[in-house]
């Protein structure tokens, strides 16, 4: 039996702070088009689709910061979007930058919504793995300030059944932890659907810029092959303010191998025919999570995160 989706990946170039939320809605609409002339029924955008990535700068101004975020999604200049979809009965993932009331009090978020094909929001994920730092750091020529702009998400990583399958949602640096993928390759999830902003320099290391390319495929396509699911990496992509951003957006197989890759640094869409069920024959063999994986066994420290083990007492 095949399930088949076609799923569209709509990476984006550069989006700079002058483009208004008009401006990149035409962009998205555009790529949204070219999915469903395509026989798409699902395209992926990004993290932080709307704007610019914003965290690479400090900004302390309220006012300012807020012009970053979403209040509603969707919102009037968001609307659009949404009212293509549904004509063109296609779904669709994209990630923004979320500010909302909750338990009385203004909270900011990295967040994905997944949109079915009639316009209706089935899921949300707030990003969880939240790079960078919360201090200004001024001597550098971009920063990394999500954890100044975002809370850490408080959704877990859940699963939807939706476009014939389980889907799940992930966001940029969640696709480098292993758990994000475990958590919900222990739910049975069947495609994970991400997006990234990544710089293709990393100032903490940029020994490790040369492996950005690599590193960015490496993350994705071993979640993919150990927890026998498709993923779906997006790119926003190329020189945005200054900044080289990576591209390489990809679609991989729950084999872990790339079934179609970009090729610019721009707005591209890529598209595969992924046949859901190659997931099982992973999650019934090798990745049967029930016949072979033994956490009872794996002992204490796995409830002990970030716990750097001493060494061993010379005898
Ligand atoms: N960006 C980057 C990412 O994890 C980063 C942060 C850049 C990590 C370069 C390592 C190297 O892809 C976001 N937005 O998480």
């Amino acid at each position: 039996m095949s399930r088949i989706l076609t799923v569209g990946a709509a990476q984006l170039g550069p989006i700079q702070r002058a483009h208004t939320r008009a401006d990149v809605i035409r962009r998205l609409v555009e790529l949204m088009r070219q999915a469903h002339g395509m026989g798409c029924r699902l395209v992926v955008f990004p993290e932080l689709a709307l704007t610019t990535f914003f965290p690479r700068w400090w900004m302390e101004d309220e006012a300012e910061i807020d012009a970053f975020f979403e209040q509603e999604m969707p919102g009037p200049e968001t609307r659009p979007l949404f009212e293509e979809a549904a004509r063109l009965g296609i779904g669709f993932k994209i990630g923004y930058a979320e500010l909302t009331v909750e338990e009385g009090r203004r909270r900011r978020f990295n967040t994905a919504i997944l949109v079915d094909p009639r316009g209706r929001i089935v899921g949300k994920y707030r990003k969880i793995h939240l790079p960078g730092h919360a201090a200004n750091e001024p001597w550098r020529a971009f920063q990394h300030l999500e954890k100044r702009y975002f809370e850490v998400g408080n959704l877990g990583w859940p699963v939807w059944r939706a476009f014939g399958g389980i889907m799940g949602m992930a966001i940029c640096n969640d696709r480098r932890w292993p758990e994000t993928y475990r958590v919900m390759g222990l739910q049975g999830v069947e495609m994970v659907l991400l997006g990234y902003n990544t710089p293709e320099h990393n100032p903490p290391a940029p020994e490790h810029d040369p492996l950005s390319d690599f590193h960015n495929h490496l993350s994705m396509q071993a979640g993919a092959y150990q927890n026998g699911t498709w993923v779906v990496g997006v790119a926003k992509a190329g020189v945005e303010e200054g900044c080289m951003l990576i591209g390489g957006s990809a679609i991989i197989a729950p084999s872990g191998e790339i079934v179609a890759q970009a090729v610019s640094r721009d707005d591209e869409l890529i598209v595969a025919r992924c046949d859901l069920d190659r997931t099982v024959a992973y999650k019934t063999s090798i990745f049967n999570f029930a016949a072979h994986r033994r956490p009872e066994a794996y002992g204490p420290i796995t409830q002990r995160a970030g716990v750097i083990l001493p060494p061993e007492d010379e005898a």
